[in-house]
């Protein structure tokens, strides 16, 4: 377990005067990610997103650790390459120290575009950390629906209006994707959770072999609430079980990590965004019953999957 009095020792590797949005949950994943490196030498890299542009507008970096830039589908493609390198130099004596080595991507960079990079990646058993930002939209260019949008929200290429309660499809399942290439670690986390991040990105670098994270990030443009309520919402989104903290390894071992001592309903989680707004409205009921019968049958099928 992450001890704070120990964290608060740690350097930090991105440092504050990026451009993100006051409360803009991706720098809070990042930095809660990044202390669990601890001291290790560390090289950074990020798909194209708002994580990226704000955080590298040229001439300034935010960034405390060598960062390299790429695109928005090769991510995972330039740190695998980056890894390989490395290795080389160690195996030929040019380079003596250890160095981790980590990506973050944004959901659109992560669950659409760059899903063919990192499958590769990981496939191929790259010693290094994707972390996925998942705020639910291409948020970056304008609120546009990603393959993690969760069903109903309303966004800019699916708006809620007379002919549409927005999103219709159901969010893809990235963490299971990650996990069905069968390496060492894979985890979900959430920022209102930090120690239970913080351990898991601990474990994370440490493991032998590639490892993924996927934390919620909140975006309060693109949901729709006041900015200060963001750790709140991502606490409610862990209690309703709509984001359930579990971690697995090997592709097998499912461990789920907190359980809700009261599983709350999943409208707590949608009222607090504008994003879900129009759902209340007279009309919406089965859609909200359908979205509650799939967080349901989600949490029991990974109940089970843990149990074995
Ligand atoms: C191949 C390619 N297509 C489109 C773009 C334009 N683009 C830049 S950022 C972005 C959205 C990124 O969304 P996401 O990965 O979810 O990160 P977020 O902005 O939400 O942090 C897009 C479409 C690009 N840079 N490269
Ligand atoms: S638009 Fe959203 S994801 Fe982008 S910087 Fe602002 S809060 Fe963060």
């Amino acid at each position: 377990m992450a001890n704070i009095k120990e964290l608060s020792k740690l350097p930090e590797r991105l440092g504050p005067g990026h451009r993100l949005c006051s409360g803009c949950g991706a720098s809070i994943v990042a930095r809660q990610v990044l202390l669990g490196a601890g001291n290790s030498a560390l090289v950074a890299g990020c798909a194209t997103g708002c994580f990226e542009v704000a955080t590298t507008i040229y001439p300034y970096t935010a960034w405390k650790v060598p960062f390299i830039h790429n695109a928005f589908e090769n991510a995972a493609a330039t740190m695998s390459g980056v890894e390989t390198a490395y290795r080389s130099l160690k195996k030929q004596g040019k380079i003596k120290k250890d160095i981790k080595f980590v990506t973050f991507g944004g959901d659109g960079g992560t669950y659409d575009i760059g899903l063919q990079s990192l499958s590769g990646a990981l496939e191929r058993g790259h010693n290094f950390v994707y972390v996925c930002y998942d705020n639910g939209a291409y948020m970056n260019t304008g609120i546009q629906r990603s393959g993690a949008t969760p069903t109903g929200a309303s966004t800019t290429t699916a708006p809620a209006g007379k002919v549409s309660s927005g999103k219709p499809q159901l969010r893809k399942d990235l963490t299971a994707i990650v996990a069905a290439h069968r390496i060492p670690y894979v985890a979900q986390c959430s920022i209102s959770n930090w120690n239970d991040l913080v351990t898991k990105s601990q474990k994370a670098f440490d493991a032998k072999g590639p490892a993924f994270l996927n934390v919620m990030a909140l975006c309060h443009r693109g949901w729709r609430f006041p900015q200060e309520n963001g750790v709140a919402i991502a606490k409610t989104a862990v209690d309703t079980c709509f984001w359930p903290l579990y971690e697995i390894e090997n592709g097998k071992k499912y461990k789920i990590n907190y359980t809700p001592k009261e599983k709350k309903p999943i409208t707590e989680w949608l009222k607090l965004q504008g994003r879900f707004k129009h759902l209340f409205k007279p009309g919406n009921e089965e859609i909200l019953k359908s979205i509650q019968q799939d967080v349901d049958d989600e949490w029991e099928y990974l109940l089970k999957r843990s149990a074995l």
